[in-house]
């Protein structure tokens, strides 16, 4: 050990020697500047789920046009799921009306409050002036719990949708469908006291698109006692 570590300061010493005195010093790797990455405030506007858990309150963003959606397959999908349409995708704190660029076209995170329990995606095209075919939706939300508390995610979506919480990925499923509330179910996943969340992909063939969720608590009652909110401070 003792000599890899040596070895490994002697190439150290070795690549600063081989530097230019003028350049800057060698930025922090990556899991560096995730560990210092800002802490998203708790949001003060806050909104209940209904009375069946289900979330009514969300940030979307317009959606974003993809070629060969088809078959909405592993297969055809996968690469669509996890390809980077926007800067910060999976990171990104969004808010209202604010604008990213995406695929080289600006698109806009609109806050949205569903009156039912899913949110009808082809409306909220309807809504801004957009199309509802052959895309992808990405949806944000705030969940805050009281305690930490272990939950399943349970999710419906038209079509095939991608879901995380607090960074990790927790649900996927390839199908050409209508959104039904619990099609998919996350295995034991933690809700933590305080700030958590979500977001979600939603890939989009044509007709009907839309998306729905809420928590199971481990008795499988749906989670009722958390608030939402698609304010950010
Ligand atoms: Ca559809």
């Amino acid at each position: 050990m003792k000599f890899r570590l040596c070895t490994l300061s002697l190439t150290l010493l070795l690549a600063a020697a081989c530097n230019n005195s003028n350049t800057p010093a060698t930025p922090a790797p990556a899991n560096l500047s995730a560990l210092t990455a800002t802490t998203p405030a708790v949001p003060t506007i806050t909104s209940p789920v209904t009375a069946e858990g289900f979330i009514q309150n969300w940030l979307v963003l317009d959606p974003i046009a993809i070629e060969g959606v088809g078959d909405h397959t592993e297969e055809v999908e996968k690469p669509m799921f996890a390809k980077e349409y926007f800067k910060g995708q999976l990171t990104l704190i969004p808010r209202d009306n604010q604008k990213v660029t995406a695929n080289g076209k600006e698109v806009t995170w609109h806050k949205v409050k569903v009156d039912a329990d899913q949110i009808d995606l082809e409306q909220f095209c309807t809504d801004h002036n957009t199309d509802p075919t052959s895309c992808i939706f990405y949806g944000f939300t705030y969940v805050i719990a009281e305690a930490d508390m272990k939950v399943k995610l349970a999710v419906g979506s038209d079509d095939s949708s991608l879901w995380w919480l607090n960074g990790e990925e927790v649900i996927r499923d390839y199908a050409s469908r209508g959104v039904t509330a619990d099609d998919d179910l996350s295995k034991d996943v933690t809700l933590k006291k305080g700030l958590n969340i979500l977001r979600f992909a939603v890939i989009q063939g044509d007709g009907p698109t839309g998306a729905c969720a809420r928590f199971f608590d481990a008795s499988d009652k749906p989670v009722t006692g958390i608030k939402v909110s698609a304010d950010t401070p």
